[in-house]
């Protein structure tokens, strides 16, 4: 059994979150059990009635609503033990940037923080071309690279906006494979 953690930060690239949850289903059937954390401006972009009933959504409010004493769980420490694996598909420009800097003010970037190094993280990057272009970018994926981060390069295609550039999310495809040979590479 692995067990996956998928993040969602607020890129549009969220929309993709059924369908990723639905084809991991597919690939992996009942050795997978999944659960998700979002962030606060990725819940504009999918609606809780797409996500199986079997898959929680986790939240800033969950994290604190957790805890109200000592002893009680401490959620982004819970879920590190928990996940095998963290895919983090859509990886916003903030959020990136968030990561690259140390910092932890949600219930993602905290898991983030207390991930285990050496432990499988992958991040699927999506922003508009124009943000993606911006010299920061490569650096802050430079950085997370040397720390052993997985990262699944953008794709080029017509942006939500009409922009045509790199900056989407890789196919949803792309993921599941990757999640494949990870967990081939570490049975
Ligand atoms: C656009 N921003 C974006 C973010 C990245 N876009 C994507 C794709 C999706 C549809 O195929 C949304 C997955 O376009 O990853 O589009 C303007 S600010």
């Amino acid at each position: 059994m692995v067990n996956l953690l998928i993040g969602c930060t607020g890129s549009v690239a969220t929309i993709k979150l059924p369908l990723l949850i639905t084809n991991l289903q597919e690939k992996f059937k009942d050795h997978i059990q999944i659960k998700v954390v979002v962030t606060e401006k990725a819940q504009h972009f999918y609606k809780n009635s797409d996500i199986p009933e079997s898959v929680p959504i986790l939240t800033d409010e969950d994290e604190w609503s957790m805890w109200k004493d000592r002893g009680d769980p401490v959620l982004h420490i819970d879920l590190g033990k928990w996940a095998d694996l963290f895919v983090i598909a859509p990886l916003d420009a903030n959020t990136l940037a968030k990561i690259a800097n140390g910092i932890c003010d949600n219930l993602l970037t905290c898991t983030v923080r207390a991930w285990e190094i050496g432990k499988p993280l992958i991040l699927c990057p999506a922003m508009n071309t124009k943000m993606y272009n911006h010299p920061i970018t490569e650096k802050q994926l430079d950085l997370l690279k040397s720390w052993g981060y997985h990262i699944i390069p953008v794709i080029e295609k017509m942006l939500i906006c009409g922009d045509k550039g790199a900056g989407a999310m890789t196919e949803v495809d792309t993921i599941v494979n990757y999640v494949q040979s990870i967990i081939n590479k570490n049975p």
